[in-house]
């Protein structure tokens, strides 16, 4: 299908593809194996620019939106859903700053998260806040020019490599989510360590930790936005990150699917290939379709995004529900196309499956998303009546 992307559009997903293909593919199975952190990958996606791209020049970027983020994410994923992440998550860290930071923190942060020399973490979810995120119980209280956080954030996605933290802390625990704040905490800070290094079913060569505040002491330049503005600076952040999530289910789901229909035509049962047979061919018309949907569903929203529209939580909320369950729907038809080889861990299929499933988990569950989708569905009806 062609999304008239621009020629910028189109030369950064090939650049992106040429690039997952060549320096990813070749070891996802080694990082995935190891679940180590993929520095001299990551490295190489600094070089090559891929961190500017979502960052606005006057910052150092280059100026693009979501749908370039989308773009490089799905391309990645197709790689890799894990290593991919490194770039994600630091987007998904970084979109706090840009969503509501002043002009000095991002002047002070963009430049660096741009260049690749600094990665990012968004900090929301607490073992007691997972889906309800306005349960979190980290505290942050102002004492004099500083805040004093403490509490521990959990499942964090780029936790210990990251060099910024974007953190939702209670300035306010009487008034949940309205008494949330947000901030920015720099790796170093004394009181910020790291816990439990997370083992995971898949994306193993993200980094995924715990990070723990224990009276961590920060300037009080570092609050995002006021007082009190956290929560909206969470949700407006998982707004914009949610295609991103969309994207890695979708790369996921096109890798997967790139597997499986060279394998229905190498693999020779009853003296024929298996691409022969209709029961094969109509799993792989089905799969096609799918993957094509969810792309279609988030480049529009992408370009939704990015030509400045203000309400988008639902359609993010529709892609990253639509592309995690393609992911896991297609990621699974894969491995049955495989048969018993699919189901080896010889073989690269089984990681494709193992990966798409955090996407119907995290950035909100697709439960909550089907929350969100209704809310908002109920409360048009409701005006237009
Ligand atoms: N943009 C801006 N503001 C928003 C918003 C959005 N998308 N969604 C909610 N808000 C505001 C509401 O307008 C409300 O404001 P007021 O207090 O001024 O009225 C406030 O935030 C609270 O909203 P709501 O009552 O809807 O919050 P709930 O506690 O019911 O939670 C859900 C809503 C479930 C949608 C939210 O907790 C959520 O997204 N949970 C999933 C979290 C998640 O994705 N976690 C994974 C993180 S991994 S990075």
């Amino acid at each position: 299908m062609n999304y008239f992307l621009t020629e910028e559009q189109e030369a950064f997903r090939q650049l992106a593809y040429e690039f997952a293909q060549g320096k990813i593919a070749p070891v996802a199975a080694e990082y995935d194996v190891k679940a180590e952190f993929p520095w001299p990958i990551v490295k190489e996606m600094a070089r090559m620019d891929f961190f500017r791209l979502w960052i606005p020049e006057e910052y150092e970027g280059l100026g693009g939106g979501i749908t370039e983020m989308c773009l490089v994410t799905e391309e990645m994923s197709r790689a890799c859903g894990g290593i991919a992440l490194a770039l994600a998550g630091t987007a998904l860290g970084t979109f706090p700053i840009l969503i509501s930071g002043n002009d000095e923190q991002k002047k002070k942060y963009l430049p660096a998260l741009a260049s690749g020399e600094a990665l990012a973490a968004f900090c929301l979810t607490e073992p007691e806040a997972g889906s309800d995120a306005g349960a979190i119980q980290t505290t942050a209280r102002l004492e004099g020019d500083h805040y004093i956080l403490n509490g521990t954030k959990h499942f964090i996605t780029n936790g210990g490599v990251a060099k910024y933290y974007t953190v939702i802390a209670s300035t306010d625990p009487k008034k949940g989510s309205r008494g949330a704040s947000a901030f920015i905490v720099e790796e170093g800070t004394e009181g910020l360590t790291f816990g439990k290094k997370e083992d995971k079913m898949g994306i193993r060569a993200s980094a995924t930790c715990e990070v723990v505040f224990q009276d961590c002491k920060i300037p009080k330049e570092n609050l995002l936005a006021k007082e009190g503005h956290g929560f909206m600076v969470a949700m407006k952040t998982l707004d914009k990150s949610r295609p991103g999530v969309a994207s890695q289910a979708l790369g996921i789901a096109q890798g997967a699917f790139d597997h499986a229909v060279r394998y229905a035509r190498e693999r020779k049962q009853f003296g024929q290939s298996i691409s022969s047979f209709q029961a094969i061919q109509h799993m792989l018309a089905d799969m096609s379709t799918q993957i094509e949907a969810a792309r279609a569903l988030i480049y529009a929203t992408a370009k939704m995004i990015d030509n400045s529209s203000t309400d988008y939580g639902k359609e993010s909320a529709i892609c990253k529900v639509f592309a995690g369950d393609t992911a896991m729907k297609v990621t699974t038809d894969a491995i049955q196309i495989f048969g018993g080889y699919g189901y080896m861990k010889d073989y690269p299929i089984e990681k494709y499956m193992r990966d798409a499933k955090i996407t119907q988990i995290y950035e909100g569950t697709n439960q909550i998303q089907r929350n969100v989708i209704a809310a908002k569905v109920i409360r048009e009806s409701a005006m237009h009546k």
